[in-house]
């Protein structure tokens, strides 16, 4: 009685690294929320092949020619071809010749899904640059895929900041908390306050509003002004048409011989 009691309590003791099992036995443990795929568990528990997660990937354009200050947007899919979700963590490096806007960040694919994401590169100086997207699927260990860009950078000044369809809104709103650093700054500066550009935003939302509400009240009352100038001729013109009318029927009943006059006139006749 107590040898079973006392073998109880070791298969319970050892219950934690029971569960750890490695299910098609080619020394890689399958994935548990302890022990994830991102932690080294096998990507594919039921393929003694395989174990490393695996992904379809590509971007578009695959490869590209920018000018000087360029900017590009590349979309790129990323495909978790395993049986199980995974955690991945996506970086681009952009290299000596290329300005690279992406900000890393990680995802969580399921098996099967593709995830899209937008790398923004700005062209930065002359030269051939390889642009890498590195997906890393481990914690510790190399990117488990990349994506390669052959991007050149021309020496030609980008001429068309609106001709360039690629131009993201990414860089739209770089471009303008650019705008609204410096108008922070300025405030700064030149007032005896002091003003993120988390306030200037708000500053020139505000002066916005206030513009436009100068604006409408202007219009609005240039239209009353113009209404009003519209106004008399308008109704110049239907007061002569009353008048007219007015004037007509008044003639008319002044000519009517029929109706008599009072009934005076008819007393008189009859008598
Ligand atoms: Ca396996």
């Amino acid at each position: 009685m107590r040898k079973t009691a006392f073998s109880l309590v070791i298969l319970l003791a050892l219950a934690p690294t029971v569960i750890a099992e490695d299910s098609d036995g080619d020394g890689f443990d399958d994935p548990s929320d302890e022990f994830t795929i991102w932690d080294g568990a096998d990507a594919y528990p039921n393929n003694p092949d395989i174990h490393e997660p695996v992904f379809s990937t590509g971007c578009d354009p695959p490869v590209a020619k920018l000018d000087l200050r360029e900017p590009a947007t590349f979309t790129c899919t990323i495909r978790n071809e395993g049986p199980i979700a995974v955690n991945i963590f996506v970086e681009v490096e952009g290299g000596p010749y290329l300005s690279n806007q992406f900000l890393p960040n990680s995802y969580a694919i399921d098996s099967l899904e593709v995830i899209t994401i937008k790398v923004n590169l700005i062209g930065d100086s002359e030269g051939y640059a390889m642009a890498k997207v590195q997906i890393f699927a481990r914690a510790n260990g190399s990117a488990s895929d990349m994506i390669e860009l052959p991007i050149e950078v021309t020496n030609e000044e980008w001429s068309g900041l609106n001709s360039q369809g690629d131009s993201s809104s990414t860089l739209d709103i770089s471009f303008f908390s650019t705008i609204l650093d410096e108008i922070a700054s300025w405030l700064s500066g030149n007032t005896p306050w002091e003003f993120s550009n988390m306030n200037a935003g708000l500053l020139v939302l505000l002066m916005g509003f206030a513009l436009v509400t100068i604006i409408r009240r202007k219009r609005a009352r240039s239209t009353w002004r113009r209404n009003m100038q519209h106004r008399p001729i308008e109704d110049g013109r239907s007061e002569a048409r009353f008048d007219a009318i007015r004037k007509g029927s008044k003639f008319q009943y002044a000519d009517e011989n029929t109706i008599p006059e009072s009934p005076v006139f008819i007393i008189r006749r009859n008598q």
